[in-house]
């Protein structure tokens, strides 16, 4: 059985990401998205209300397993016998960083490969980082994120502000 993880902070899961699980879940037998602590930022939600996001608006990809875990992605991988790790890639920008992560990915565990999919053209321009701003100021999120997910930032930044 060929498992593969999707990883990420999903602060919040946008359908940017929806799409690369639905895409990807077709590459493997099994998908794990993985919640995890991305250290270089600080996030709106808990790791346990992006697990809860991620787990409610996947119900529809039937191979899919949502997890979190604090801890080293490579160390998570190995556990869990996957053998692929599947990114998504949105601009230049994204390929530095990415291509970093693939290497340095490849250096401590050269079994597991680093699987990029590319985005979608309708969701090039959406990040976790701007559907928070756009949310924080009241702002339409229509088509950019799932309406549950719509929900919760809106209870979040009552809640917030
Ligand atoms: N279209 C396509 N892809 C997208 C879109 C979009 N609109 N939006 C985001 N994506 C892709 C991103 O490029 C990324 O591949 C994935 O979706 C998740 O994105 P984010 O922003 O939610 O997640 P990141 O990049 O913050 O995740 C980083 C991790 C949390 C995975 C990383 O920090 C990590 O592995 N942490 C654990 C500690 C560790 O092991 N570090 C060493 C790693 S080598």
């Amino acid at each position: 059985m060929r498992i593969g993880i999707c990883p990420g902070s999903f602060d919040p899961v946008t359908n940017g990401h929806i799409d690369i699980f639905e895409r990807g879940s077709k590459l493997v037998d099994k998908l794990i998205v993985a919640v995890f602590e991305n250290p270089t930022k600080k996030p709106l939600f808990t790791m346990d209300e992006r697990e809860e996001m991620l787990r409610e608006t996947t119900r529809h990809i039937s191979n899919i397993e949502v997890v979190s875990f604090d801890g080293l992605l490579n160390q998570y991988a190995k556990e869990r016998g996957a053998t692929v790790i599947i990114r998504g890639l949105r601009a230049l920008s994204d390929f530095e960083y990415e291509f970093q992560r693939a290497l340095l990915m490849k250096k401590v565990e050269p079994d597991i490969e680093t699987v990029f999919i590319m985005t979608n053209n309708k969701y090039s321009y959406v990040s976790s980082t701007g559907i928070r701003e756009l949310a924080c100021f009241g702002g339409k999120l229509d088509d950019l994120v799932p309406a549950y997910v719509e929900n919760r930032l809106q209870t979040k930044f009552a809640d917030k502000y």
